[in-house]
């Protein structure tokens, strides 16, 4: 069981008012917030540790790589990688998914095929496209059902023995779909294609096993899992980030550089040009280390149990309808009120302090599917209570009463 009062005091944000209202947090999908324990972590590395690293012979340099190669080794026990070779820290999951599109697709033939699917954020659909208008490679789409799942069988006819990729998302950010990654994995591999996952929106709502889920590619944000902006990780098996190349080249990622040739470092340096986001990464590990004390299947629980209520509360309103009604969901609710604006409800709302996002949330071909311009979207975090709860649903109602 989770203390959720003594959680809530960790947030020093959550403590403040809005509009004149105790802060309503509901927009943990966007960026989460952050516990005192992140903030002081960084802080402590400005104020007390900073220093370049994997460059310094003196001693501040040196604890500031192990404190950076030790964040490295958190992460790696956090998603359970089988190394910290596996591990290369990057701005967030957008940085990581174009990294892959960069160096794996460098490694890719005109004809070869990539799958994702209808449910994508922007940042797993936008990379694929440019590499197909570079390279020639071929892009399709595995299709979602009116409640938001993916239709899997369509998958076995999707798969060919051009399929290099299939890049698809753990948990969809606009319809808080859970997909069955595992099942997905199970028939790439079978049809000799490699697996990238999105798990921006999944890793701060559940445990995530990288080696259990079998995949070659798993990227995160940081900001997503109550860590700070800028730092996220590609996780990616060994044997294939051997064979990828390089895909920005600087300091830090060489081995010996002369005019005529360049010798690579070693992974994950390989993949890590230039001077790294040090501090990011440490308050990360902290964040990762946080989750973990918290325990992540009592997080998903909460949530669960949070997004239940929500949903029973919010379809005793009239003209509401829940945009995603999938069998396994994750903390996020979209939906719209008939013959209101999305942004006009949440413009409201923020007068009652209830941060709420409006917006095709960054996947528009989900808003195409159901004909909508725009969602109103409330997402969780392990601090919402169910008092949160009540007071967006409040809040809809008078804002819908106001517009209607
Ligand atoms: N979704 C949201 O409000 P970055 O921006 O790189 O940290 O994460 C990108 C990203 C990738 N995949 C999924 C499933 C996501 O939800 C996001 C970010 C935010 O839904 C901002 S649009």
């Amino acid at each position: 069981m989770i203390d959720i009062q003594a959680i809530r005091q960790q947030f020093p944000i959550l403590q403040q008012n809005e509009n004149g209202h105790p802060l309503v947090y509901l927009d943990s999908a966007a960026t989460a917030q952050k516990p005192v324990c992140v903030i002081d972590a960084i802080t402590r590395y400005y104020r007390e540790q900073n220093a370049n690293v994997h460059r310094g012979v003196y001693g501040l340099s040196e604890r500031a790589t192990e404190l950076y190669e030790g964040a490295r080794e958190t992460l790696r026990a956090f998603i359970n990688a089988a190394s910290t070779r596996e591990i290369v820290f990057v701005r967030g999951a957008t940085e990581a998914i174009n990294l892959v599109a960069h160096s794996l697709g460098r490694l890719l033939q005109p004809g070869d095929e990539i799958i994702i699917s209808e449910m994508e954020h922007h940042s797993n659909i936008v990379p694929w496209q440019m590499l197909r208008d570079e390279k020639g490679i071929v892009l399709k789409v595995l299709p979602m059902n009116d409640q938001g799942e993916l239709m899997l069988e369509a998958l076995d006819g999707l798969l060919t023995e051009r399929t290099r990729l299939v890049s698809v998302v753990h948990m969809s950010n606009a319809l808080g779909t859970i997909n069955p990654v595992a099942e997905i994995v199970t028939k790439a591999h079978a049809a000799g294609a490699k697996v990238l996952l999105d798990g921006a929106q999944a890793v701060p709502h559940m445990p995530v096993d990288v080696q259990a889920l079998g995949c070659d590619f798993y990227v995160l944000s940081g900001h997503k899992m109550y860590g700070p902006t800028g730092i996220g990780v590609l996780y990616a098996k060994e044997a294939l980030l051997e064979q990828m190349p390089p895909w920005q080249g600087g300091g830090d990622m060489i081995y010996s550089v002369t005019f005529e040739q360049t010798e690579y470092n070693v992974l994950p340096y390989k993949f890590e040009a230039g001077t790294p986001h040090i501090a990011g990464a440490i308050g990360l590990a902290e964040a990762a280390r946080w989750m973990m004390a918290v325990g992540r299947e009592a997080i998903f629980d909460h949530e669960s149990t949070l997004l239940a209520y929500a949903t029973e509360r919010l379809r005793t309103i009239e003209g509401l309808r829940i945009i995603g009604t999938a069998s396994k969901k994750g903390g996020v609710i979209s939906f719209i009120v008939e013959g209101a604006h999305p942004h006009d409800m949440a413009t409201l709302m923020d007068q009652d302090g209830v941060a709420v996002r409006a917006s095709h949330h960054c996947a528009m071909p989900v808003m195409q599917h159901f004909n909508l311009p725009a969602t109103v979207r409330a997402s969780l975090g392990v601090y919402n209570t169910q008092r949160d709860i009540d007071r967006l649903i409040a809040s809809v109602q008078e804002a819908k009463e106001m517009l209607l």
